[in-house]
């Protein structure tokens, strides 16, 4: 088996071995456990650096467009000490699920991090959650303590929740209670010395509470096993290196912002940019100006916004500094990478991987061919397939249920408090990931859709994402979602939802342009026979444009738990 090594001045995974074997056993030398037997997340994180050579390196700078603040290893060591010490002295015990309900502010990693010291595990939520959300997620866990901020105390019913002991409140001037705690007041007198409780390798590190197509949110637990996982993408897909000034856009909200914008970097030792306040394209260029930013990532949602902005906004900074940009959340729309090609000269590398894997599954690594519009190839040591519903695996260009040999390091290991559910991911060896796709001729992997979004139009097998690929490239069109619609005729007809770009009306002779445009470039069958517009598409905090209430609303259906989905 091949080293995987940087080689000075080349990428990790340069010599990406096609057999794709790779035995995770060889990346345990990496972690605590290989001498000791035990592990914590936070020790192998921030305070191995500290006690290193990365003592004095920048680990993070927090910025929100008019403060900075910039933290070394040396320093997250003393500060995430400090926050496990108030946490014990909170009643925290190992294996506790304690939550984090607040917007991005250096407290907050502070806070995650410390909990894992203590050997919590840590549920963290989106600052946009309302009652309803809160309260699913903290009975489901029972939760015992939260942190969170005066503004959001209000969406917390702390009366409902029975293993609620304890509410942190992370701003000024708090009057404490029973169950109401200072955070800054008990931040400055802890001691900042704490050894981490030592952890086995399947001992609980975070829990992820995720929507399905139906029923309540599942909270996904993932262990301390999956940091060999974090480790290892963030070399062959991120392809850190010691100079590099990371910046992850995603919040740790979603599992992309804790396993990408937490774990991965900080297991590198790398400098990890954390940016608070609102998405604004300038705002973001500037970012990456003045940070020097050298790889970045982030989501389609954001490229395409970003796209609509137009190259003008792009043109005003240096983007020189990017080396390496990926994406994940959706599918990369080829437009996408196309623009990335111009306005940044970066191709953008599409990942694949879902709250469920833990970690990056499939991807397209620095050293490797792109073909726009493919998710890449499985990372070493794993292997997909597309499955038929008996299990059988299908020959290339055919379109199946996208699957994963089981086990990976980070796959997830329950569904809190649901062990059938988490049961019902796995068949014959496989993890079936409730997408479709298929895989061509030299083991590149296509995204197709959600099994469940797949059109079937007289007789025709469609992926709402090709038809959505195209619409985007026309001119007039900003995002676009399509479904299938119920039609005695046909099974069903593809219906298009639609926002448009700036400055264009949404008119019956543009419907009848894009009708024709689809047409043209890609076939008769697959142009949506509706077309509606609307001025904004429901789309998922992590960017992902919900189909299924686009589908409830031409229904009339329930729209189901919306708990994920943004403004
Ligand atoms: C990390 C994350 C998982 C679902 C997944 C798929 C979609 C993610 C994608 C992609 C096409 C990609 N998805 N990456 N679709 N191309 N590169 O996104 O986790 O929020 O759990 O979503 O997202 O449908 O099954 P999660």
């Amino acid at each position: 088996m091949k080293v995987l090594k940087a080689l000075p001045g080349k990428h990790w995974l340069a010599e990406y071995d096609e057999t794709n074997t790779y035995d995770w056993k060889d990346a345990e030398q990496y972690f605590s456990w290989a001498t000791t037997g035990k592990v914590n997340m936070a020790h192998e994180a921030i305070d191995r650096h500290a006690e290193g050579e990365r003592a004095n390196k920048d680990a993070l700078i927090y910025f929100d467009g008019t403060t900075e603040q910039r933290f070394t290893y040396a320093d997250m060591k003393r500060l995430t000490n400090k926050a496990a010490n108030v946490l014990v002295d909170a009643g925290v015990k190992t294996g506790d699920r304690i939550f984090i309900f607040m917007p991005r502010s250096p407290e907050l990693y502070f806070a995650l991090l410390g909990a894992l010291k203590v050997g919590a595990i840590v549920g963290p939520l989106f600052e946009a959650f309302m009652e309803q959300a809160v309260r699913d997620r903290l009975l489901d866990s029972e939760a015992k303590l939260l942190v969170t901020t005066k503004a959001l105390l209000p969406r917390v019913p702390v009366g409902e929740l029975e293993s609620l002991e304890k509410v942190v409140l992370v701003d000024e001037d708090v009057e404490e209670s029973d169950t109401l705690l200072d955070f800054r007041k008990a931040f400055e007198q802890a001691s900042d010395v704490f050894e981490p409780v030592w952890l086995d390798r399947e001992d609980g590190l975070i829990l992820h509470y995720t929507s399905g197509s139906t029923g309540k949110p599942k909270g996904v637990l993932h262990v301390q096993n999956a940091m060999i996982q974090h480790l290892m993408t963030g070399r062959w897909v991120l392809d850190l290196q010691e100079d590099d000034i990371y910046w992850c856009t995603a919040d740790p909200g979603w599992v992309t912002g804790t396993s990408y914008g937490i774990f991965a970097p900080f297991l590198n030792g790398a400098t990890n940019i954390v940016v608070g306040g609102r998405f604004n394209p300038d705002f973001w260029y500037s970012v990456i100006e003045k940070y020097k930013v050298t790889v970045w990532y982030s989501a389609p949602t954001a490229f395409r916004m970003l796209m609509g902005a137009g190259a003008d906004v792009a043109n005003h900074h240096d983007l020189s500094s990017l080396r390496h940009v990926l994406s994940v959340g959706e599918p990369l729309n080829p437009e996408v990478i196309r623009w990335g090609k111009e306005a940044f000269d970066q191709r953008i590398h599409d990942t694949w991987w879902m709250t469920e894997t833990g970690a990056m599954m499939i991807c397209n690594y620095k050293s490797m061919d792109i073909k726009p519009g493919s998710m890449g190839k499985p990372i070493p040591g794993t292997q997909a397939a597309i499955i038929d519903d008996q299990g059988n695996e299908l020959p290339p260009f055919r379109m199946g249920n996208l699957a994963l040999k089981t086990p990976w390091p980070s796959m997830m290991r329950q569904i809190w408090n649901n062990p059938q559910k988490y049961e019902s991911y796995f068949f014959k060896g496989w993890y079936v990931s409730g997408d479709s796709a298929y895989m061509d001729d030299e083991g590149y992997f296509w995204f197709q859709g959600r099994v469940d979004d797949v059109i079937m139009t007289a007789g025709e097998r469609v992926g709402p994402f090709e038809v959505e690929s195209r619409l985007v490239e026309h001119p007039a069109v900003a995002e676009a979602g399509v479904i299938g619609k119920p039609d005695p005729v046909r099974g069903e007809i593809i219906k298009a939802f639609i926002a448009l770009r700036d400055g264009y009306e949404p008119t019956d002779e543009l419907k009848q342009e894009i009708q024709a445009f689809v047409k043209e470039g890609l076939a008769a069958h697959a142009a949506p026979r509706e077309i509606d517009f609307r001025d904004k598409l429901p789309k998922t905090r992590s960017g992902k444009i919900m189909r299924r209430v686009l589908k409830a609303w031409e229904l009339n259906l329930e729209t189901g738990d919306l708990s994920t989905m943004e403004d």
